[in-house]
């Protein structure tokens, strides 16, 4: 499959990128692997003509808002993102009505309509340098209050007002299942996301995005590894540092979004060229405002 999917990408032009929490045999087949941030910057950047995005709806639509001459294909259409349907623009536009001196800032797990309402775009990798910049000192953060709360922490000196949103996956990742494997393993070193509950992320070693995690754990030199985020990190870091060991916090830390692509869907995706992702004009004009803005800001 992976030869009939290489005659197809030099047929359509076509570029493959995968999200970090992707089955392996996903990310094994993908040009570039790595964090939304990440895809949307290769996208947009690629001189190819089709993106395939192997991922949830709201990265296949970023990378749209920032390539609109490219084709951009989710190979699976029903591929969504809960937290991402967590805001309610009514009951946003009523926020920023209410918030006129605050600075609307949205993680990029937002719908397009959300990130036409915001000022700007935001990743777990680039929330904290970003909202650090920003001259006001009222923020609106959304959709994700762990997120959130990780960062008020961070930045006292803001006034960030948190929106009640949460990433299902990381929110079933407990304190206990941690602190279980700690009992077992000797010197285990924690790595969490700041999805994850605040009870997780005090009784963490290190705080970080997927690639902050990936990178920690990559440079250094400790043996045993918890990896408290969407167990997709896991196989690549497996992968990549086979004389490590890194451990699930529990079964449950598997988003079943992200693990409906399979090989068959990417090659059928650029076989037939579905399914095609398209943002109406004047939503995808304002979003990109924000996407752009992060992208300058996080430089
Ligand atoms: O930014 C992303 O892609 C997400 C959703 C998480 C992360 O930390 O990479």
């Amino acid at each position: 499959m992976i030869d009939e999917i290489n005659k197809l990408k030099k047929e359509k032009n076509a570029l493959i990128l995968a999200h970090n929490y992707q089955l392996l045999e996903v990310i094994d087949a993908a040009d570039y692997v790595g964090d939304s941030f990440y895809l949307s910057d290769i996208a947009k950047k690629s001189d190819k003509d089709v993106i395939v995005l192997c991922g949830v709806h709201f990265m296949a639509e970023s990378a749209k808002i920032l390539s609109p001459e490219k084709t951009v294909l989710l190979p699976v259409v029903d591929a969504g993102c809960p937290l991402a349907d967590m805001v309610d623009t009514d009951k946003l536009s009523e926020y920023k009505a209410k918030h006129t001196d605050a600075a609307f800032v949205c993680y990029i797990n937002t719908t397009a309509e959300v990130k036409a309402l915001c000022d700007v775009v935001v990743t777990s990798s680039n929330a904290l340098k970003i909202i650090k910049k920003l001259d006001n000192k009222k923020i609106v953060f959304l959709p994700d209050k762990n997120l959130g709360e990780y960062i008020k922490e961070q930045v006292p000196e803001k006034e960030i007002i948190l929106w009640e949103g949460f990433c299902p996956t990381h929110k079933k990742i407990s304190k206990e299942s941690i602190l279980m494997l700690k009992d077992e393993i000797k010197d285990l070193v924690v790595l969490a996301h700041p999805e994850c509950e605040k009870d997780v992320r005090d009784i963490s070693d290190f705080v970080g995005s997927t690639k902050e995690i990936i990178e920690y754990a990559t440079n250094t030199n400790y043996k045993n590894y918890v990896i408290a985020t969407e167990e997709g990190v896991i196989h690549t870091l497996k992968r990549d540092n086979p004389h490590k060991n890194f451990y699930a916090p529990g079964k449950t830390a598997t988003c079943p979004n992200m693990k409906k692509t399979r090989i068959k869907d990417v090659y059928e995706s650029l076989l037939y060229m579905k399914h095609e992702i398209k943002v109406d004009k004047e939503v995808a004009d304002k979003a990109r405002r924000a996407l752009e803005n992060m992208l300058l800001l996080a430089r």
